[in-house]
């Protein structure tokens, strides 16, 4: 096989010293809250392909729907020969644009970037054993680390779907952005998937699904506590919240205790209290508009170029120029 190439920005002992800050960190805050990022060990990653596979879960099939009708119109457009992808996983989408570029003949470099090397390294076999003309690059770390460290090789497209940008609030997204910016040389390329404003019903069905995936991904979260902090979360007991906040335009979710407990962290060395009904917030879900990402792109540093939704309009992806 391909040699593949992984540039670690973060060490197992690093992920355990995170783990740690954020648990107390959060755990002590009020509310509670505990960051999004922490859902995706290998059970809950196996939980979120199981997602994007719900009925109720239209996000996936829609972006899939949106990079089939014009992976090629974006390649021949930016003339681009580099895909920088953050957050892995969605390989199916993946292929769509790299197809795409190599129908351009311009395949040169593939660079995913995602906080599990693990993930990683699965996704860059996977694409090395089908796709033989790209140099690869896989780098580990979160996205501030990894987006400073990128190849400057080519013209690069920097890709992130699935609308993972939603898990930010509005002022991290904007740093989020000119992060990406401050990467990236003047025209070069964005492609940043977001899901849309729609009829609240249909948003809290997709992420309060009839099986119960949602809920069991959710509280996946208190498992990874228990297994790596030596904590005693009863976590069959929490309850799972999906709310949609019409204010701020976004789904919130969280995990209810039904009841007042103490929990202990023993790896942290210390108990935190729940009362009865209390949520600890798991992850913000921002819904959009098309003005809203416009403004966000320029505040970001991008400017605009292209908007295309499914034909149900549930789903928006935006090229943007740096
Ligand atoms: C992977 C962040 C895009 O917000 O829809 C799915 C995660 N959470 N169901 C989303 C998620 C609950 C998902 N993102």
């Amino acid at each position: 096989m391909r040699a593949v190439e992984l540039i670690n920005h973060r060490s197992e002992a690093d992920v355990a010293r995170e783990l740690r800050a954020d648990a107390r960190d959060g755990l002590t805050a009020d509310p509670k809250r505990l960051p999004p990022k922490w859902f995706y060990d290998a059970h809950g990653s196996e939980l979120f392909e199981r997602i994007t596979e719900l009925p109720e879960y239209y996000q996936t099939r829609a972006e899939y729907e949106i990079l089939e009708t014009h992976a090629l119109d974006i390649v021949e457009r930016t003339g681009v020969d580099t895909l920088v992808e953050l957050g892995s996983g969605s390989s199916y989408k993946t292929r769509l644009l790299l197809d795409a570029m190599r129908k351009n003949e311009k395949l040169r470099r593939f660079v995913p970037l995602d906080v599990s090397a693990s993930a990683l390294r699965g996704a860059l076999e996977a694409i090395a054993a089908d796709y033989p003309e790209p140099a690869l690059y896989g780098i580990v770390g979160d996205f501030d680390t990894a987006l400073a460290a990128l190849p400057e090789e080519g013209t690069r497209l920097v890709a992130l779907l699935g609308g993972t940008i939603g898990n930010m609030r509005a002022r991290q997204r904007v740093r989020f952005l000119r992060t990406v910016r401050e990467a990236l040389a003047a025209g070069e390329w964005l492609l940043l998937g977001t899901d849309l404003v729609k009829d609240p019903a249909r948003l809290q069905r997709a992420y309060d699904d009839n099986a119960g995936i949602t809920a069991e991904f959710n509280r996946n979260v208190l498992h990874v506590l228990n297994r790596e902090l030596d904590a005693d979360f009863p976590v069959s007991e929490f309850e799972h919240v999906a709310d949609w906040n019409g204010e701020r335009e976004r789904i919130e979710i969280g995990l209810r205790a039904p009841r007042a407990m103490r929990v202990r962290l023993a790896e942290l060395d210390s108990t935190i209290e729940l009362a009865a009904g209390e949520v600890i917030e798991t992850e913000i879900s921002a819904k959009f508009r098309r003005e809203r990402v416009a403004s966000e792109l320029a505040e970001g540093g991008f400017e605009p170029v292209e908007w295309w939704t499914d034909r149900a309009g549930d789903f928006a992806v935006s090229l943007a120029r740096s």
